[in-house]
C-alpha cells in the first residue's frame, strides 16, 4: 500500500469518508485520494513524493500559487504576536478597505469564515432588508451548504446524486425556489408567481460548480433589470469569481451591479475566510448597527487577514495576473479542444478567465442541463489519466480547472501533452 492508501484507511475510521469536504474523496472518479504534503508555486506533492502540476489549487484560492514567500512572512510576522484575540485588530480595518478599494458599488464588508457562511448571511440579509422570505437560486448552482441553499446544488451535492441533502427540512427548502440557469425567462415566471414575496435572486456570475458555464450575452444584466423590476436584490455568489475574473470581480469583468457579493477562497489566501458586502444602506443593518443579526468567533481573525490582504495587495499590484491567467487558460483549452478533434473524442471546453472545463458530450454546455449530458466515466477515465502523468485536476466533472498566475510555459506545455495522451487513451 502507498503511504497515501495507508493514511486514507486511517482517515476513513475517523473521518467521513476519509474526508473533511466530500468532493475529495475522488468517488465520482474512482481510485484513492492523494495526501498531499507540501504545495510550492503551481505544484503539489504529496506522501509517496509524487509530484503533479496542481489546477485543483484548493479550489480557488491558490490564484498566485501556493506558499507565496510574501503569503508566508506576513502569516509569520502576524501570528508570531498572537494568534486570535476575539477583539478588533487594525489588520480587519485594512482587509475591508482593501476590498472596498478593488471592488465597485460595495461601501461596508463583513467577515466571516467560509463561503457557506458569507451565503447564508447575505440571504439573511436580504430577507431582513426586504422583509421578504422566498430566495431564487439557479439548479447546478452551489453557495454552500446552509440548508436554504442545500436545494438542487452543483459541486459536491450533484456528485453524491442526491441533489437535495437529507437533514434540510421542508421548512428551510419551502422558500428556496430553482430556476435554470442562462434562462432570464425561467426567473420572470417564478418572480411573477411570486410577486413581492422573492427578497433575492442568488447566482454564480459564472456557474463554476457544474463545471464552467459562463452566462449567455444579457443574461446577468436581466437579472439585474428583473431585480429591479420586482424590487428583489441582486445577490452575486462570488467565492470562486471574487478577485479571480478581475480585480473587482465579476460586477467589474461583465459590467454588471450586484446589491450584495459574497466571497471566499482567495481573500483568505489559503486561510478560513469568506466576507460578504454591500452598500452601506444594506450592510448598516447588519448587528451591531442594525437588526440582522450574524456573528463568528474567528471572524476576521488576524492571522487570516494576513494571509488574505497580502494576496490582495499582489493582485492589485500586479493586474497583468488576469491577462496571463486567462492566456494560460485559453492556451489549455485551444488544445484540449484540438487533441479531442484529433483523437475523436466528443469534448466541449468551457473558459472564462482563468477558469476552464472539459465536458465529454457533444453538446455545447451553455446551460445545467446541458452539462449533465457529458460522459462522467470518460471525464473519470480521463481525470485518472492525467493524475498518472502527473497533472491533477478536479476529481469531478461538475468542478473546474483553477489556473493560476504561478503555472508557467512549462507547466502548460507538460499540461496539454499528457491531455493529447490522455485523450488518445480515452479513444481505445
Ligand atoms: P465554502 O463554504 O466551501 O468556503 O464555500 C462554499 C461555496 C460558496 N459559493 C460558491 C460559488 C462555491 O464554489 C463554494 C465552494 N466551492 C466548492 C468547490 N466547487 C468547495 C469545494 C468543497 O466543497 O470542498
Amino acid at each position: 500500500m502507498t503511504k497515501s492508501e495507508q493514511l486514507f484507511e486511517r482517515a476513513c475510521k475517523v473521518l467521513p469518508g476519509g474526508v473533511n469536504s466530500p468532493v475529495r474523496a475522488f468517488r465520482a472518479v474512482g481510485g484513492k485520494p492523494r495526501f498531499i504534503v507540501k504545495g510550492l508555486g503551481s505544484h503539489v506533492l504529496d506522501e509517496d513524493g509524487l509530484e503533479y502540476i496542481d489546477y485543483v489549487g484548493s479550489w480557488g484560492p491558490m490564484v498566485i500559487g501556493h506558499s507565496h514567500p510574501d503569503i508566508l512572512k506576513a502569516v509569520y510576522d502576524r501570528m508570531v504576536n498572537g494568534l486570535s484575540f476575539g477583539a478588533p485588530t487594525a489588520l480587519e480595518v485594512e482587509m475591508a478597505e482593501k476590498m472596498v478599494e478593488m471592488v465597485p458599488h460595495i461601501e461596508m464588508v463583513r467577515m466571516v469564515n467560509s463561503g457557506t457562511e458569507a451565503v447564508m448571511s447575505a440571504v439573511r440579509l436580504a430577507r431582513g432588508t426586504t422583509g421578504r422570505d422566498k430566495i431564487i437560486k439557479f439548479e447546478g448552482c452551489y453557495h454552500g451548504h446552509s440548508d436554504a441553499m442545500l436545494v438542487g446544488a452543483g459541486s459536491g451535492a450533484l456528485t453524491q446524486g442526491e441533489p437535495d441533502s437529507k437533514g434540510v427540512t421542508r421548512g428551510a427548502a419551502q422558500d428556496t425556489l430553482m430556476a435554470q440557469y442562462n434562462d432570464l425567462a425561467s426567473v420572470e415566471r417564478l418572480l411573477d408567481a411570486n410577486h413581492g414575496q422573492v427578497a433575492a435572486v442568488i447566482v454564480e456570475p459564472v456557474a463554476a460548480n457544474m463545471g464552467v458555464v459562463p452566462p449567455k450575452d444579457g443574461f446577468l444584466q436581466g437579472l439585474r433589470d428583473l431585480c429591479d423590476k420586482h424590487g428583489s436584490l441582486l445577490i452575486f455568489d462570488e467565492v470562486i469569481t471574487g478577485f479571480r475574473l478581475a480585480a473587482g470581480g465579476a460586477q467589474e469583468y461583465f459590467g454588471v451591479r450586484a446589491d450584495l457579493v459574497t466571497y471566499g477562497k482567495i481573500i483568505g489566501g489559503g486561510m478560513p475566510v469568506g466576507a460578504y458586502a454591500g452598500p452601506r444602506t444594506l450592510m448598516e443593518q447588519v448587528a451591531p448597527c442594525g437588526p440582522v443579526y450574524q456573528a463568528g468567533t474567528l471572524s476576521g481573525n488576524p492571522v487570516a487577514m494576513a494571509a488574505g490582504l497580502t494576496q490582495l495587495r499582489i493582485l492589485t499590484d500586479h493586474t497583468e495576473i488576469y491577462t496571463v491567467m486567462e492566456t494560460s487558460a485559453r492556451y489549455i483549452a485551444n488544445h484540449l479542444r484540438e487533441s479531442a478533434k484529433q483523437h475523436g473524442v466528443a469534448m466541449q471546453v468551457n473558459q472564462v478567465g482563468s477558469l476552464l472545463c472539459p465536458y465529454f458530450t457533444e453538446t455545447p454546455v451553455d446551460c445545467f442541463a446541458a452539462a449533465k449530458t457529458s460522459d462522467t466515466k470518460k471525464y473519470a477515465k480521463y481525470f485518472n489519466e492525467m493524475l498518472s502523468r502527473g497533472v491533477y485536476l478536479a476529481p469531478s466533472q461538475f468542478e473546474a480547472m483553477f489556473v493560476s498566475s504561478a503555472h508557467t510555459q512549462k507547466d502548460l506545455a507538460f499540461t496539454v501533452q499528457a491531455a493529447e495522451e490522455s485523450i488518445a487513451a480515452l479513444g481505445n
